[in-house]
């Protein structure tokens, strides 16, 4: 069988030890959930952390119009609440979006879920973003189907989101404090008027946790994004997190506010900066004594098809899909056989991860007290150590501490080694990837030149190839190990927890 998405031993072969995940993430809660719940988030790569190494999304652009302002948001681009600014999808009616959906699922038969999240909010253009749904519910039931929305008109949509078998939705709760939202909502547009104010916050987070109640009552599954504004929301949202889960949510996402004056949104103009990696971290782990904490987002492309942090949307620009011929009930039958051989393949993982974890955390003996420390892993995905620090273009950073090993989240970085005659300029993308891993103190991969071990080295990340294609926890678990021998622990206080 040949897989589009990755290569056939990433799913036919079980690998050993864990995947990118361990103890503290997402997937060991999932591990404690029944298996009814498990069954519907096993293959969405938001609500599980395993998957996104497996399974894709694809969002459709079909909801121009937005019914809020957030300070975050230019509405030249998408929605922020789910999207990056900065990139802006074409705008496609229900038909042509039901059209690429099927196209890319007959393509990359791991897509498995479709989302709408943009440009606008799908609930303030409930037409066509239902009419998308119940037209890919009756062609492509195979297909999850997955919504995005600010909340203000989530109450209404309450009936028609259970009958169009939505099961997934994401709402954005920035606040509960009218005082926190009229920080970051000049208006909403409410029963035909503009409202504005505290009084705009007020109907705004009234909604949303309407919303959130009527979504468990009904049990859909409910996401909340929130989006981390320092000195604006920030302290607030441990309350948040507290708050939602009691109301039922499933899922807590702390994005970082991404604020640059080129994007000309308010908070952008006024100068308002979004959280350093060690502070997002800090309120990820406060917020994570009471709920599951999502740490794999990648602010996707707002048009993003793919694996979480890839992009294939330039396959299925609709010139070309007008050219493909599709059978989606062929494609179908050989999705649901791949879909399986994956499923088997994440069962065997999780326990292998759960016995590398289990083996490694015997292992340790660093004894309690010892500070933690950050590392940054390369790795092309299933839990191993297996790529070229020259060649990655994200690092996943683990944390290790006496009290075992933990995934903490993804860092973006420029390529390093791109090749040709450009090495000239390799010295600058090199200073990009040392700011993007600040805080960490070794750098693991399958392999690393002697130019950057120098200025890595210099820089105070240590570079370690000594443990390529080894399961990252493992790894991870020796080099702290190893560091504390050699009493390097002694020696350094954490610059990433000192923020
Ligand atoms: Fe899309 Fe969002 Fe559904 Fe996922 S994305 S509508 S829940 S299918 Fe995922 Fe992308 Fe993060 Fe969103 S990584 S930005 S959380
Ligand atoms: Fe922009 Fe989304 Fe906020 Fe609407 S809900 S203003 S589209 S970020």
């Amino acid at each position: 069988m040949q897989l589009t998405v990755l290569g056939q031993e990433d799913v036919a072969k079980p690998k050993g030890g864990c995947a990118a995940s361990s103890c503290g993430s997402t997937d060991d809660q999932l591990n404690h959930l029944p298996e009814s719940i498990r069954a519907r988030v096993y293959n969405h790569p938001c609500y599980s952390e395993q998957a996104h190494h497996h399974f894709a999304r694809m969002h459709v652009a079909v909801a121009p119009a937005c019914n809020i302002q957030c300070h975050y948001c230019n509405r030249k681009y998408d929605c922020a609440n789910e999207s990056r600014p900065g990139v802006v999808s074409e705008l496609l009616t229900p038909e042509q979006a039901v059209k690429k959906t099927l196209a890319v699922a007959a393509t990359i038969p791991q897509m498995t879920v479709l989302g709408i999240a943009g440009p606008g909010d799908p609930l303030g253009n409930p037409e066509r973003t239902f009419a998308t749904f119940r037209m890919l519910a009756a062609q492509a039931p195979d297909i999850k189907l997955c919504v995005s929305t600010n909340g203000l008109a989530l109450p209404d949509s309450i009936d028609e989101l259970a009958h169009a078998n939505i099961e997934h939705v994401t709402i954005t709760i920035n606040c509960l404090d009218p005082e926190v939202g009229k920080e970051i909502y000049p208006w909403v547009f409410w029963r035909h008027k503009r409202v504005r104010g505290r009084a705009a916050a007020k109907i705004l987070i009234e909604r949303q946790q309407q919303g959130l109640e009527m979504l468990a009552e009904r049990d859909i599954l409910v996401k909340v994004n929130s989006v981390m504004i320092p000195g604006v929301n920030d302290d607030h949202l441990v309350e948040v997190s507290k708050v939602v889960k009691q109301k039922g949510a499933f899922l807590h996402n702390v994005m970082p506010l991404i604020a640059e004056a080129e994007h000309g949104t308010f908070f952008g103009v006024m100068g308002q900066r979004g959280p350093t990696p060690a502070e997002l971290q800090n309120l990820q782990d406060k917020c994570s004594g009471d709920m599951n904490m999502m740490r794999h987002c990648r602010q996707c492309r707002a048009d993003a098809v793919g694996l979480l942090g890839e992009d294939r949307g330039a396959e299925f620009t609709l010139d070309k899909i007008d050219a493909m011929n599709i059978d989606y009930s062929a494609a179908m039958e050989k999705r649901a056989v791949i879909h399986e051989a994956i499923r088997e393949e994440l069962e065997s993982q999780s326990k292998q991860r759960a016995e590398a974890s289990a083996a490694a955390q015997a292992a340790q003996t660093v004894p309690a007290g010892t500070r933690p420390v950050l590392m940054a892993i390369a790795s092309k995905g299933g839990g191993v150590i297996n790529e070229h620090f020259g060649h990655a273009r994200e690092f996943m950073v683990y944390e290790a501490s006496p009290e075992g090993v933990r995934f903490i989240g993804h860092r973006k970085t420029d390529l390093y080694c791109t090749g040709g005659d450009t090495c000239g300029e390799a010295e600058t993308a090199l200073d990009q990837i040392i700011r993007a891993l600040a805080g960490c103190e070794a750098v693991l991969c399958s392999k690393v030149g002697y130019e950057p071990w120098a200025i890595l080295e210099a820089a105070g990340i240590q570079p370690n190839g000594e443990h390529g294609m080894e399961p990252i926890e493992k790894a991870v678990a020796a080099v702290y190990r190893e560091m504390y021998e050699s009493g390097r622990l002694a020696s350094r206080a954490s610059q990433f927890k000192a923020g």
